[in-house]
């Protein structure tokens, strides 16, 4: 008798776990407000070819960097999701100009000024962030990840 009551409840149990499905997320994604600074910052430039002699070589005719200087975005990924309301604080303390482009977005950014933008991240994708300066090209870009609103968690 006993055997059978255990039979029993093991089958209710296996088949309660047997369920197809998870059930779907009952919660959406409610878009935020997210505040982001970025900064331009110089990696390899001219300035520091008297502390990097090196530089010098790379710097000149024929050498890996003619024409180029190296600088970044710091962070140079910004992950937000879909439909979220980005402030960008977009920081440039060097004397060199740069821009920030973004799809649908282009900011100049002077010589240390700092510029504050809003930006909204209308749909999921993965999406390249670039200064457009030519001698800046291809090294400072970075990348704006929009992740859809059903991938985040509960
Ligand atoms: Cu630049």
């Amino acid at each position: 008798m006993k055997r059978s009551i255990l039979i029993s409840t093991a089958i209710i149990s296996l088949t309660g776990c047997a369920s197809p499905k998870a059930p779907a997320s009952t919660h959406a994604y409610v878009p935020r407000i997210r505040e982001i600074t970025v900064t331009a910052v110089p990696l390899l430039v001219r300035e520091q070819v008297s502390t990097f002699p090196f530089l010098a070589k790379d710097f000149g005719k024929g050498g890996m960097l003619e024409g180029k200087e190296v600088y970044a975005f710091s962070p140079s990924t910004v992950t937000v999701v879909e439909g979220d309301t980005i402030h960008f604080t977009l920081i440039n303390p060097e004397d060199d100009d740069h821009s920030f482009v973004l799809p649908d977005l282009v900011v100049p950014l002077p010589p240390q000024q700092t510029i504050r933008v809003t930006y909204i991240a209308k749909h999921a994708g993965i999406y390249p962030i670039l200064c457009t300066i030519p001698k800046h090209l291809p090294m400072m870009s970075g990348q704006f990840i929009v992740l859809a609103g059903t991938s985040m968690a509960d």
